[in-house]
């Protein structure tokens, strides 16, 4: 099978050089230029189903799609392993890990030198954001791993028509290798990876990515958190516009008016299950734009709009299923790629909460015979989907507006026990901008770190910010252009997560955050339904549309509540917290929590 068809001389000559140039340090046996077809996409599949790395599932239950199955030492984006090499520590901030930029070449360069032998070069152009928008950017992706080829021409667009957009212009270059070269003769790992040797770098300045040792996920697919969250996040602070890990969605209401929101929530909150709701409330409807990443400027009308960079879906999988996500359930239909879940035996895949039932008997991400007994899970609980938003049955039309969909709202969530209300609304653009700074989650097991322990993770950007955060929150306080004030989405925090005191959630999620989203709604209308509290303008009592839910008053009383004195706690642990941001804390951020703690003061 060949499909090495592409000459490198065909390249515009920047990417020439830079192609031969990456190709002479990493020593390819092949170098391929994807066009992005779809005859590409199938002959790269059939050599992942003949190397033994997909497994082609039952083409009737789940058409076009493929297994895979990691190693188990790379299952997931390793934060102690991702590195910002900016000039200085101090452009990087403290919140990520920093090298100097010459320090980190001088252990990559040996690392990639020889890193491709016995394998092919795959040079991968690729599209964030609608080719003809003018929020989009262009990066080429070189990779070693076809199955990062694979996920990535569903994630972007990629081929041929970004290759003729580029010409010979600006793109963000990243180098990905597996790191497991090849001897002659040798025989290849059903995952290659080197996971003693991960790097996951990023040189802001030059705009380069270089990523080793991992075949996962947010570690290879470049285009995704290294391009459009932490190398973007630099370009959006240069160029005046932001990069956010947001989900977007339209919500309509009954009488058929349509506004679009941004919401932010930390890793594993469930972004993707509110980008795709289906709504309990009569006659509203949500519509999906993205679930992950978007991209926000300034539109000639003055007001934010949104792109979504990706074209697909990269979710988790456990926990999925037709309660709880119908419309992912939906769209993973055909044309996916499942990693690290279990496979049935009639071919189909399977995941922990996928059906009540669980299947008989599986076989494992581990590849091991699996059977409801098993002491083991039957799937990773960092197993994915890869799948195109266009099989969404909910996808919004404007999903590829390459203008973007204007923006009313902007939420930030977290996953909190106690506390953090269900709805709050920021009295201004610059309160808004400190409950942004403000979002914490408690971890779960699938988060790194100590399960039920807060983690600050401010606009959810802890992972994916390429500079000093204090920075990043002075740019978002820009956004507050005088011309532009009452232009400004309103932004909200939303909290899902409130436990009663027999430690049950005190909401029931899910499609029933609809009636949050609709007081949102109502309040982007200019209805008066809200009260001033201490921490910001909660739903006024009977505000909140709770027909026909099993909820008691007082639960309802409870979601709602502003506990001062734990107030009290929350701003005094921010004030600690904020401590790592020195100087770099921006005047207007001190302020609002000065602000908060006056007018708690003065409630107690
Ligand atoms: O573990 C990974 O590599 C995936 S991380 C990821 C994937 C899709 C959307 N969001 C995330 C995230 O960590 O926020
Ligand atoms: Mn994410």
């Amino acid at each position: 099978m060949s499909i090495l068809s592409r000459d490198t001389a065909l390249l515009p000559p920047k990417i020439q050089k830079w192609v031969n140039d990456t190709a002479a340090l990493c020593q390819p046996d092949n170098i391929h230029i994807c066009d992005g077809s779809q005859s590409e996409y199938d002959t790269l599949c059939a050599l992942l189903v003949k190397e033994g790395i997909f497994h082609q599932l039952d083409s009737v239950k789940r058409p076009n799609s493929f297994l895979a199955r990691s190693s188990q030492e790379d299952v997931a984006r390793v934060e102690a392993r991702t590195f910002i090499c900016s000039k200085t520590r101090d452009q990087a901030g403290p919140t990520n890990n920093w090298m100097d930029p010459e320090e980190m070449r001088k252990i990559l360069m040996p690392l990639f030198k020889g890193s491709m032998h016995g394998r092919t070069m795959y040079v991968i152009p690729y599209s964030m954001g609608p080719l003809n928008s003018p929020y989009a950017k262009i990066g080429i992706e070189i990779t070693d791993s076809p199955y990062v080829v694979c996920n990535m021409r569903i994630m972007t667009r990629i081929g041929q028509e970004v290759l003729n957009k580029l010409g010979d212009g600006e793109f963000v270059p990243g180098v990905h290798s597996v790191g497991a070269p090849l001897e002659p003769g040798q025989k290849d790992s059903h995952w290659p990876c080197n996971p003693h040797h991960v790097y996951i770098t990023h040189f802001p300045e030059t705009r380069e990515i270089w990523s080793y040792g991992s075949g996962y996920g947010g570690n290879a697919l470049l285009g995704k958190k290294c391009f459009a969250l932490r190398i973007a996040s630099v370009q959006a602070r240069d160029e005046g516009w932001l990069a956010e890990h947001m989900l977007i969605c339209a919500i309509t209401n009954p009488a058929g008016e349509k506004k679009y929101i941004a919401a932010a929530f930390p890793s594993a909150c469930g972004k993707t299950n509110l980008a795709m709701m289906n709504p309990t409330l009569p006659g509203w409807k949500i519509e999906t734009v993205g679930d992950d990443i978007a991209w926000i400027g300034y539109g000639p009308d003055h007001r934010l709009r949104a792109i979504n960079p990706e074209t697909g879906f990269f979710g988790v999988c456990p926990g999925t299923s037709l309660k709880s996500n119908p419309n992912a359930m939906k769209a993973i239909h055909s044309n996916s790629i499942f990693t690290n879940v279990a496979l049935t035996d009639d071919g189909d895949v399977w995941w922990e909460g996928m059906t009540d039932k669980p299947p008989a008997h599986a076989i494992s991400w581990t590849n091991q015979e699996w059977t409801p007994n098993s002491p083991e899970k039957a799937a990773h609980p960092n197993s994915r989907f890869t799948t195109p938003i266009s099989q969404c049955p909910i996808v919004d039309p404007a999903w590829v507006d390459p203008h973007g969909v204007p923006l009313s709202a902007i939420i930030f969530g977290g996953r909190r026990s106690t506390a953090v209300p269900l709805v709050c609304e920021s009295f201004s653009w610059q309160h808004g901008t400190f409950l942004g700074t403000s979002i914490s989650s408690e971890m779960t097991a699938a988060a790194e770190g100590q399960v039920g322990k807060l983690r600050h993770d401010p606009f959810a950007m802890l992972p994916f910010c390429g500079y000093h955060m204090g920075d990043y929150f002075a740019h978002w306080l820009s956004f507050a252009r005088k011309k532009d004030l009452g232009k400004l989405p309103k932004i909200y925090t939303v909290n899902w997560f409130q436990k009663g005191a027999d430690g049950k959630f005190l909401w029931p999620g899910f499609g029933e955050n609809s009636r949050v989203l609709k007081w949102i709604f109502e309040r982007t209308s200019g209805v008066q339904n809200g009260v001033e509290t201490p921490i910001g303008i909660l739903p006024a009592p009977g505000a909140l549309d709770v027909s026909g839910l099993d909820l008691s008053p007082d639960s309802i009383k409870e979601l709602l509540r502003v506990d001062v004195e734990a107030w009290k706690k929350e701003a005094a642990e921010l004030r600690e917290y904020y401590k790592i941001f020195g100087d770099r804390l921006p005047a207007g951020i001190k302020d609002e929590l000065q602000q908060l703690e006056a007018r708690l003061d003065k409630t107690s």
